[in-house]
């Protein structure tokens, strides 16, 4: 029987041979996998293949440990944020929507090898998405435990059509809890120290394609521990939510500086963490300013310019004149 391969397999047949490393050759075989006819005519080419893709897991897996291969993003903006999830889940799709990135993007999965940054505009501040490669049961990138564990969060984004959802979550949180970053609902009091927890926030994507008792389900099976967004990248559905919820999620402050006499900068806030204080806010424009502190004025919610002391804690939004 002809093998009738197509013109999307020969081009990743070719992306094979110009393969320069480990991580590109194993791309290669991955996308091969995914695009070959799949038919008895191609049968023993699948099996091929299959070995193949698994030498080259092994063979990248083994390198990786051996040269202690790091793979890293420059923070950029007010806070980083991972895209984890599944093969094919649409988290490439999800940076695309949400920045002004180009991610590769495709229907079959393993199409991300390599992180991918992008700045999501929210409001007045910029928040960075990392798209990353998928975790699945057969192959995680060994660089990826790394990475997950310098974010400040996570978005999990999982398919709600497909069937396999609780299968593909419990494999992404074993295999990042294996790497010591849980990820996590609230932020535990008491864990084991050697652990980051990472605070995740779940995106039900494809919400354009999927059924509405498949969302409710996993709308009840996850919400008690992730805040959770229904999501589609076509109708454009949820991306606004998404948004707040990735910024809620943060449990970040902006505040606006507001030089004596003068109007507050407006365009530019300073980002802490809730719960920081005047003097934290102090000591993040300047020691000297931090030491010689004697008192803040605040403007927002209730304060119109009043008094506050060094340890009242700044709110969203807080406009603060700070006097030495
Ligand atoms: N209908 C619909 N299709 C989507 C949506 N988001 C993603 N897709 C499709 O789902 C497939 C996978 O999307 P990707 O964004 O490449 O998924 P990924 O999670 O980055 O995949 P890997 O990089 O392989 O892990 C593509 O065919 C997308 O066009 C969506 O909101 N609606
Ligand atoms: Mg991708």
């Amino acid at each position: 029987m002809p093998a009738n391969l197509t013109p999307q397999y020969r081009a990743s047949e070719a992306k094979l041979k110009a393969a320069k490393s480990a991580d590109e050759r194993r791309a290669a075989l991955e996308e091969m996998l995914a695009t070959i006819p799949k038919h008895k005519g191609t049968e023993k080419m699948q099996a091929d293949l299959k070995r193949r893709l698994a030498r080259a897991r092994q063979e990248e897996e083994s390198r990786t440990a051996k040269h202690g291969y790091h793979v890293h993003v420059d923070p950029e903006g007010a806070a980083q944020v991972v895209l984890v999830g599944p093969p094919n889940a649409g988290k490439s799709s999800l940076l695309k929507a949400l920045t002004r990135a180009e991610p590769g993007i495709a229907e079959y999965p393993f199409t991300t090898t390599r992180p991918q940054p992008g700045m999501m505009p929210y409001e007045d501040v910029q928040v960075q998405l990392v798209d990353l490669p998928p975790i699945a049961r057969e192959h995680m990138d060994p660089w990826m435990g790394n990475l997950v564990r310098g974010a400040d969060a996570a978005v999990l984004v999982v398919d709600p059509t497909s069937a396999e959802v609780p299968e593909d979550v419990e494999v992404v949180r074993e295999r990042l809890a294996g790497q010591r970053v849980p990820l996590v609902g609230e932020l535990p009091e008491d864990g084991d120290s050697r652990d980051t927890p990472l605070p995740t926030l779940m995106v039900l994507a494809k919400a354009d394609r999927a059924r509405e008792e498949d969302l409710a389900v996993l709308e009840e099976m996850y919400a008690p521990e992730y805040p959770i967004v229904r999501v589609s990248v076509v109708s454009r559905a949820g991306l606004e939510s998404l948004k707040v919820a990735v910024w809620r999620r943060l449990q970040l402050v902006r505040v606006y500086a507001k030089p004596p006499g003068k109007p507050a900068d407006r365009l530019d806030p300073f980002v802490l963490s809730q719960g920081a204080t005047v003097h934290d806010l102090a000591e993040r424009i300047h020691r000297e300013i931090a030491e010689k502190l004697a008192f803040a004025r605040v403007w927002g919610g209730k304060l119109d310019g009043q008094r506050v002391a060094r340890e009242f804690e700044l709110r969203d939004r807080d406009v603060v004149e700070l006097a030495t």
